[in-house]
């Protein structure tokens, strides 16, 4: 079993924001090696911007290996997005997530393509358009993604904060058109919760296609506050040899240190008795 339990933390979030570990990251990568965590997501606004060398250095010397980058920021400030109506907002996204791929090159990590896919509406509600423009988004993408040797993770989201790819078999029919062994499916417990008949047969059927997790109560809480079934979705993530990261993306409450805490050690009581 070798699922990385990984820690998340963004410079910009606040409120009810679901990251576990706010402000700069000169003070939450350290904090979270305290507590124990070896790798980390950071959601990052704009690679180009933020320091690349600066976050080399910090995860270095705090050994933390950067697993994924979160990048849904950029859609929410700048309304950028994949599957947008302008060739202008599709090419900024594609050169945004460009930007995090050469903050993930070093680390073979996953470029997480969420809320940046954008929405029908961006599209004027042409529900059509939008998916060829995201198809073709993606597969330019794809290439980028082979040429810095990282992973694209395509997240499927709940129906009421995406419109293409909402479930695990719309998210495989999607990554199919697309034909990207470099693009694969992120899935979220939170959107699996919503969307899901049965969370462990979805994950079952998808095997080798899944390359990044995100982990959280179905309150967006730590993992074993409230009532999601992390034995049986973990269960079924090792019957299909999956690898990769377990990314908290969780509010933190009641404080970030408490929800640190319990969420390594309720993840890590389940998967060493798997
Ligand atoms: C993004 O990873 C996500 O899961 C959304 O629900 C935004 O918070
Ligand atoms: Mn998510």
């Amino acid at each position: 079993m070798t699922m990385k339990i990984a820690a998340t933390a963004s410079e910009t979030a606040g409120g009810d924001d679901p990251i576990l570990f706010r402000g700069p990251f000169e003070e939450t990568i350290p904090a979270m090696a305290r507590l124990g965590y070896r790798a980390a997501e950071l959601h990052i606004y704009d690679s180009d911007c933020i320091g690349r060398e600066r976050i080399f250095r910090l995860l270095e010397e705090n050994g933390v290996e950067l697993v994924s980058i979160g990048t849904g920021s950029a859609y929410e400030k700048d309304g950028i997005s994949l599957g947008g109506a302008g060739r202008e907002t599709r090419e900024a996204a594609i050169r945004r997530l460009e930007g995090h791929m050469k903050t993930a090159a070093p680390y073979h990590g996953i470029v997480i393509a969420g809320l940046i896919a954008g929405r029908v509406e961006d599209c004027g509600g042409d529900k059509g358009q939008f998916v060829r423009n995201l198809t073709e988004s993606l597969k330019i993408c794809g290439e980028l993604a082979e040429k810095y040797g990282v992973y694209l993770g395509f997240e499927v989201m709940n129906r009421f904060e995406s419109d293409c790819g909402t479930n695990i078999e719309e998210g495989k029919a999607l990554l199919s058109m697309v034909g990207s062994d470099r693009i694969k499916l992120h899935i979220d417990t939170v959107h699996l919760n919503i969307e899901e008949d049965d969370i462990g047969a979805a994950i079952r059927q998808a095997k080798g296609q899944i390359c990044h997790v995100h982990v959280a109560d179905n309150n967006r809480w730590y993992p074993g506050h409230a009532h999601i079934d992390f034995k049986g979705i973990l269960k079924a993530l090792r019957d299909i040899g999956y690898d990769g990261a377990l990314a908290l993306e969780t509010v933190n409450f009641p404080d970030t240190e408490t929800a640190a805490r319990k969420s390594l050690s309720y993840l890590r009581g389940i998967l060493d008795i798997l």
